[in-house]
């Protein structure tokens, strides 16, 4: 039997600082998405999904397929582990500030520059009521990015868009380090983007 487990962040917690705080990263990653975690092994076991030979994100695009008991579960609790594991991957210490290749001439494309795609992004992020997520995603329907919003632990794959880089805008985000500057929470997260590692997921679907 295969169960989700917490994914092993590929820096220390307090690698993201000044940025986002060691506090932050700590109690977000072992607690906060362990219980996502707990969750979505719990939510699969219900349904008697526990080995769905599909992985989550998958499941998520599909969730017409699973039992109607266990879907909103699946969805939150799915929902919240893949949005965290993608959250942790797409942040590095020491981030590279901009995008490149193929990713940056999109950017330019449909946002007409990067600092624009920023400003767009940024206040997207802020205009999210309660919590959700910011995201930039791919929609291959119409071969293009998009920057859209979910509420709660909603996944962009539930909308058949794939995820390209997320900014969790849950108050357990920032609030220890920021409280109510919410918009310092989001100018400081650019900081530790991951450009490489969302380009290279551009790349591989286009
Ligand atoms: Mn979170």
């Amino acid at each position: 039997m295969v169960f989700y487990q917490l994914p092993k962040l590929s820096y220390g917690y307090d690698e993201l600082e000044p940025f986002i705080d060691a506090e932050t990263m700590k109690i977000h990653h072992t607690k906060h998405h362990q219980s996502y975690v707990d969750g979505l092994n719990k939510s699969l076991i219900e349904i008697s999904a526990e080995s769905h030979p599909k992985y989550i994100s998958a499941i998520l695009s599909e969730l017409t397929s699973i039992p109607e008991s266990g879907r909103s579960a699946i969805n939150f609790f799915g929902g919240g582990f893949e949005n965290h594991r993608l959250f942790w991957e797409t942040m590095i210490p020491n981030g590279d500030k901009i995008p490149g290749g193929t990713l940056e001439d999109q950017i330019d494309v449909y946002f007409d520059n990067f600092d624009n795609f920023k400003k767009i992004f940024s206040e997207t992020a802020l205009s999210i009521q309660g919590s959700g997520w910011c995201w930039l995603v791919f929609n291959a329907l119409y071969h293009k990015i998009e920057i859209i919003t979910t509420s709660n632990q909603d996944s962009p794959w539930t909308l058949n868009k794939t995820p390209l880089l997320g900014l969790d805008m849950w108050e357990h985000a920032y609030y220890l380090k920021y409280q109510n500057k919410k918009p310092d929470y989001v100018d400081a997260w650019w900081n530790v983007v991951n450009w490489d590692y969302v380009g290279n997921r551009f790349s591989e679907l286009s």
